[in-house]
């Protein structure tokens, strides 16, 4: 098989975002759109000689790429290929199999949480030989190569069919096809407590019924592994977990907004316990009958329930973390309990080093995203079976009363107080307004012009004084790579906090973020400390439209999502 070189020319936009490069199908269905980027991939790390995995959420356009990939992956010098059968690996379960395998790195075919489909997203992300995702340095030399590729490199063999776990070859390189769950499943095997978790669970089928939806993404056979073969509940208790190349149509995203399919079985069958995940399973959303844990307060309540999770028993909890948006209820934990705590960037990627350097254990991120040191990504099965863990531990010490979410979520706020939180997001305006609205924030910050206004809230004449505005950036204390214009941060002298941030995971037009949080301490009035999020922060939401003159710059009135 001769390596053939087939000239090409540079495309625009190439810039990996948050996490990966992501736009249309069609737009990857360019003639050589996926070659350049998979060639730059190649181009940015050590190929010769190197063993990649390969794997993501099966969305539409998957099996093209995985083709793509071993034809230029080849030609480039990669010595062994590692696949997920039929190209399936969740995002967590690729993260352990490079760490596992020693790979060199891998590539992720996935948009995540973003539909599916011909007319919608296709992705594609490098990780690195820590599992986790390619830090700034290398997508930067990545989208660098991009900018000036006259060429890449093929080798021609017939394509390798991904259906069978077997171990094959690619023109000179070798290939193993993988189980696409058994090594996820090993690993959660080693980090929970299963048999607690199944006799809890068997105790109470009829009052503590669980149901997790896989939204039609890539969880659905590491769910039933986990949920139905392992803890040995019924059918009943899962829901779309076919995975489909167009997610059924559906926005594979859990929030109370796109998930309503969860939302709505749960209400109508009474569950206890419901749970979902997104497109490539990293996320993860926690949602009771009557009962709705915001990612915030899921990671906090993690880390503080820790002990009770075998993982961490045994290797104790180094530190905790989340990203800058992400409300403060986990730096309250790591107060009370003496443990580092860092404020990192948007973006698992910035959560690595600190993991490697066994600095950190847990962490979180507002968007859903929750998962600890076991990985270099977030992880949304394990935070369900984290809270499983949880529950039958806490169950376990409560033989007269059963303790469901809610009782956990009110422990919480009787300890640390409670951070309420919420998102806004003003998804696909245009850029021009999402620009005006950011230069309208930094001209305040540079001219002062906001420090000290006190702004009343109409409806509910709570007053908020301003005591800082300031750009986000982090210096990252491993290699002190330095990150900024990391978002807009607004503090109010009451420690409330308003953000705005502009995603960089959409594929079309700009999407702006809007983060509050304003925290309760725990001796506040019980009625207050019980509110829903949209009553405790409508004060300050209000303010926060008013100072950031949002909807004049974006032209819209409301959110397109609400967490
Ligand atoms: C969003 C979230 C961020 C998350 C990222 C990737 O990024 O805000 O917290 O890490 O998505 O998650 P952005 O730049 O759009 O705000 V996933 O599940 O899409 O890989
Ligand atoms: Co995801």
């Amino acid at each position: 098989y001769p390596v053939k070189e087939i000239p090409t020319k540079p495309y625009e936009g190439q810039k990996p975002g948050t996490s990966g490069l992501r736009k249309r199908v069609k737009v990857f269905q360019q003639e050589n759109y996926t070659e350049n980027f998979v060639q730059a991939i190649f181009d940015s790390i050590d190929a010769k000689g190197s063993t990649i995995v390969i794997g993501g959420d099966g969305r539409f356009f998957s099996s093209e790429a995985v083709q793509i990939i071993l034809k230029i992956g080849s030609a480039n010098g990669v010595t062994k290929f590692i696949i997920g059968k039929d190209g399936i690996l969740s995002t967590p379960a690729a993260s352990n199999v490079i760490r596992k395998y020693k790979a060199t790195g891998g590539i992720l075919l996935t948009a995540s949480h973003n539909p599916g489909g011909p007319n919608n997203d296709f992705g594609i992300k490098y990780n690195v030989s820590n599992g986790g995702p390619a830090p700034e340095n290398v997508t930067n030399k990545m989208f660098e190569k991009t900018e000036t590729i006259s060429s890449y490199k093929v080798i021609e063999a017939p394509p390798v069919d991904l259906s069978k776990v077997t171990e094959t070859t690619y023109g000179p390189s070798s290939v193993q096809i993988i189980d696409s769950v058994t090594d996820y499943l090993v690993l959660l095997k080693e980090i929970f407590d299963f048999p607690l978790i199944k006799s809890f669970l068997q105790q109470h089928k009829s009052d503590f019924k669980v149901l997790f939806d896989g939204l039609h993404g890539v969880t659905g056979p590491y769910a039933r592994a986990i949920i139905v073969d392992t803890l040995g509940l019924g059918e009943d208790s899962i829901q779309n977990c076919v995975p489909l190349p167009d997610f059924g149509g559906g926005h594979p995203d859990p929030n109370l907004t796109y998930a309503h399919t969860l939302v709505e079985a749960v209400e109508k069958n009474n569950i206890q316990f419901g749970a979902a995940s997104d497109g490539d399973g990293d996320r993860n959303m926690i949602y009771g009958k009557g009962a709705f844990v915001t990612p915030s307060d899921s990671v906090a309540i993690i880390a503080h329930w820790a002990n009770v999770i075998p993982y961490f028993k045994k290797g104790g909890v180094k530190g905790l973390a989340r990203s800058m948006p992400t409300s403060k209820a986990i730096d309250l934990v790591a107060k009370k309990k003496g443990l580092e705590y860092f404020e990192v960037p948007t973006g698992w990627k910035f959560f690595g080093n600190l993991m490697d350097a066994g600095r950190l254990s847990i962490c979180g991120e507002e968007s859903f995203g929750t998962g600890s040191d076991h990985i270099r990504e977030k992880d949304g099965l394990w935070a369900v079976v984290a809270w499983l863990n949880i529950l039958a531990a806490a169950n376990a010490n409560s033989p007269n009363k059963l303790i469901g979410i809610n009782d956990l979520l009110n422990e919480f706020y009787t300890i640390y107080g409670r951070s309420f939180f919420s998102r806004y997001d003003y998804e696909e305006v245009p850029s021009e307004g999402a620009n005006a609205l950011v230069a309208h924030l930094n001209g305040a910050l540079n001219s002062g012009s906001l420090d000290n206004t006190e702004h009343v809230s109409a409806s509910t004449t709570t007053k908020f004084t301003i005591s800082g505005l300031y750009n986000f950036e982090y210096k990252d204390p491993i290699d002190q790579s330095v990150s900024k214009n990391q978002g807009q941060v607004i503090t109010f002298s009451d420690g409330s906090r308003v953000v705005f941030r502009l995603s960089g995971t959409g594929s079309q037009g700009a999407t702006v973020r809007m983060y509050v949080e304003r925290y309760l301490a725990p001796d506040a009035p019980v009625n207050e400390l019980g509110e829903s999020a949209a009553e405790g922060l409508k004060g300050l939401i209000e303010v926060a439209l008013e100072i950031s003159r949002l909807k004049h710059f974006l032209g819209v009135d409301e959110p397109t999502v609400i967490t």
